[in-house]
């Protein structure tokens, strides 16, 4: 069993969708890790000891030995190279550019348009009834492009019948657009074909946020 001091660490939220990516990568991986809760709500991703671990405020953060990676994509190619179990891209290169592809819609063009700093300032500058829709108006966007981009591609899973790495980014972005924005998933139905089969996977279930140490308990 890994001791404590030389087990990988993570610095999540629970209900961080970036870090739900990485959680997901971790399990699939089969490596143990550290999990380091830091409270957004709280504003702890501005506290100047977290801020020395990643400069621009945001979970997640990965801590394996010496080395410090932010940025739940950064993260994930690193995982990749260094524990190669469990490989989570495809060899084929079209493959891999729709993985690339799917990966960034949710990362550049969704998921930035609901973070918490953001939704802060729309509830201040502009009305806090405009909190949802406008992230609404931006998932239900990415999901459209998404069911397009995946529909002649997609088996079990977002491009064949293995999990990869578009998997661990969708699977977290689907949760939180059910779960916290309460998008209506009956316009996406592959999107929710896959997500009941992520639900079903061990790795997956695990990452969930409702299951991480730091959720609350009701
Ligand atoms: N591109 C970064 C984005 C990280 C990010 O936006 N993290 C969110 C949680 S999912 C965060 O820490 N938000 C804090 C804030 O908005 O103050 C990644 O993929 O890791």
């Amino acid at each position: 069993m890994a001791h404590e001091e030389n087990k990988l660490k993570l610095y999540s939220y629970w209900r961080s969708s970036c870090s739900y990516r990485i959680r997901i990568a971790l399990n699939l991986k089969g490596l143990e890790y550290q999990y380091i809760p830091v409270n957004l709500l709280k504003g702890e991703q501005y506290t100047p000891e977290f801020q020395k671990l990643n400069p621009i405020g945001y979970v997640p953060v990965l801590v394996d030995g010496d080395i410090i990676i932010s940025d739940s994509l950064a993260i994930f190619m690193y995982l990749e190279e260094k524990y190669p179990q469990h490989p989570l891209l495809p060899s084929d290169l079209q493959k891999k550019a729709l993985n690339f592809q799917a990966a960034n819609i949710v990362c550049s063009s969704i998921q930035p348009l609901q973070n918490v700093s953001v939704l802060k300032y729309i509830g201040e500058k502009v009305s806090p009834d405009e909190r949802i829709p406008w992230v609404q108006s931006h998932i239900e966007k990415g999901f459209d492009a998404l069911e397009k981009l995946l529909k002649d591609h997609a088996g079990r899973y977002a491009t064949g019948d293995e999990v990869s790495m578009a998997d661990l980014f969708l699977a977290p972005q689907i949760h939180g657009g059910i779960q916290r924005f309460n998008v209506d998933m009956a316009k996406f139905p592959l999107l929710s074909r896959l997500n009941e089969a992520y639900n079903e996977l061990p790795e997956f279930q695990n990452a969930m946020p409702e299951n991480q140490p730091d959720a609350p308990s009701s």
